[in-house]
């Protein structure tokens, strides 16, 4: 692989971000990534530590909401690949928090299409977007070609980014390319994210550490891939001749209330013993059922899914006993 692949990821402090890193510098890319400021600089790298990328890739100041530090770091950089991740990307949070995700994960994605098109047009972009687009489904499996239906603030953002990405692609001819990603998952998932939650609850329960956890709407079902797996197709997606919009998913669909079993039967308890309901946790709005058709991603990429669901959560949850044995959190 050529060194002259220089690589901007924005979000890169999030889970996507670590994995692509780490891709990225194997690779043999020039990693750069887009940090926003925080008063607790040890929280914020501490996923870029674990996966073993901290002090390997060039961090810049910046934050999406800012065009003029977009086009000031991507002078800096000229990257020839940028990987858009950054969002406020909390479903639940963003009905309390509507315009700051608006603002963050709508507008955001369009500063850095308007930054890239200024200053690097030649540059190949990258939309983190959202099996959220589909929302209250219109098709019992998701295509590139399912209409959308946003249920929720965050949903409505997304899509905005995604109509831009396309725009951008359209009126200017950027290389511009958007993954309609499904949920994926890993031990780097934030703490918040009902799989994480899980896994970080069994393992508690496990080693004694608690007993019980509450979650929300049990029977909602997710396609959950492993990100590993998923920032790959991210790759891929820029490596061809042409952009284009690719739905990556596993193709299977689990409810929460499965995952739970999986996840607690991996530490031998069961799930019944240890998870009640909470209303608090449920949403003023619900996508029940995401099921998404990855043969484009298959037939274009050659991309697949290779981590079962039953492993990803047996990595979670081992994860989670080894952080919580070592004191170490995340
Ligand atoms: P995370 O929530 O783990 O990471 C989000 C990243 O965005 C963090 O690095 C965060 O920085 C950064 N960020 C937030 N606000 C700003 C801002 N104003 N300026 C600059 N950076 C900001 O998300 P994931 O890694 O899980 O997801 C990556 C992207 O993919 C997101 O856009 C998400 O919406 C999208 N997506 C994710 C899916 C999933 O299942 N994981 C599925 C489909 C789409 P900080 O560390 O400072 O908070
Ligand atoms: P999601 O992920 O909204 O799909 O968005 P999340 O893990 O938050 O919710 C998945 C489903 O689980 C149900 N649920 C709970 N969710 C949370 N967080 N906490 C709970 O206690 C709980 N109990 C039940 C939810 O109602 C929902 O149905 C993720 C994010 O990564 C987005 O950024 C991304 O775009 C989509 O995946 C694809």
């Amino acid at each position: 692989m050529t060194t002259s692949k220089k690589a901007l990821i924005t979000g890169v402090t999030g889970q996507d971000g670590a994995y692509l890193s780490k891709l990225l510098l194997d690779k043999g890319y020039e990693v750069h990534g887009l940090l926003r400021r925080s008063a607790s600089a040890d929280v914020v790298d501490s996923r870029l530590k674990w996966i073993g990328v901290a002090g390997k890739i060039v961090l810049h100041d910046g934050n999406l909401t800012d065009l003029s530090g977009l086009i000031r770091v991507l002078n800096e950089v000229r990257p020839t690949e940028v990987y858009n991740l950054a969002a406020q990307s909390f479903v639940k949070s963003s009905w309390q928090q509507p315009l700051l995700t608006g603002t963050v994960t709508g507008l955001g994605a369009a500063n850095m299409l308007e930054a890239v098109r200024l200053v690097a047009p030649e540059a190949r972009f990258y939309q983190a977007s959202s099996s959220e687009m589909y929302g209250l489904i219109q098709e019992p499996v998701q295509s590139e070609t399912t209409p959308f239906y946003p249920r929720s603030p965050y949903a409505a953002a997304k899509l905005y980014a995604h109509w831009m990405t396309v725009n951008y692609r359209e009126s200017f001819g950027l290389h511009a390319s958007s993954g309609i990603l499904f949920n994926h998952e890993s031990p780097l998932r934030g703490i918040e994210f009902v799989t994480r939650k899980i896994t970080d609850a069994a393992a508690r329960i496990k080693l004694g550490l608690q007993d019980k956890v509450a979650l929300g709407n049990l029977d909602a079902t997710r396609d959950w891939g492993h990100a590993r797996d998923y920032v790959k197709a991210m790759w891929l997606m820029l490596q061809q001749d042409t952009p284009d919009d690719y739905v990556v998913a596993t193709g299977r669909t689990v409810s929460v209330r499965d995952f739970c079993r999986l996840a607690f039967a991996h530490v031998g308890l069961n799930m019944e013993d240890h998870v009640t309901v909470d209303e608090r946790f449920l949403r003023p709005a619900e996508v029940d059922v995401l099921l998404g058709n990855p043969a484009k991603a298959k037939a274009k990429l050659g991309w697949m899914a290779e981590t079962s669901l039953e492993d990803l959560v047996a990595e979670m949850v081992e994860a989670d006993l080894a952080r919580l044995k070592t004191h170490e959190h995340l």
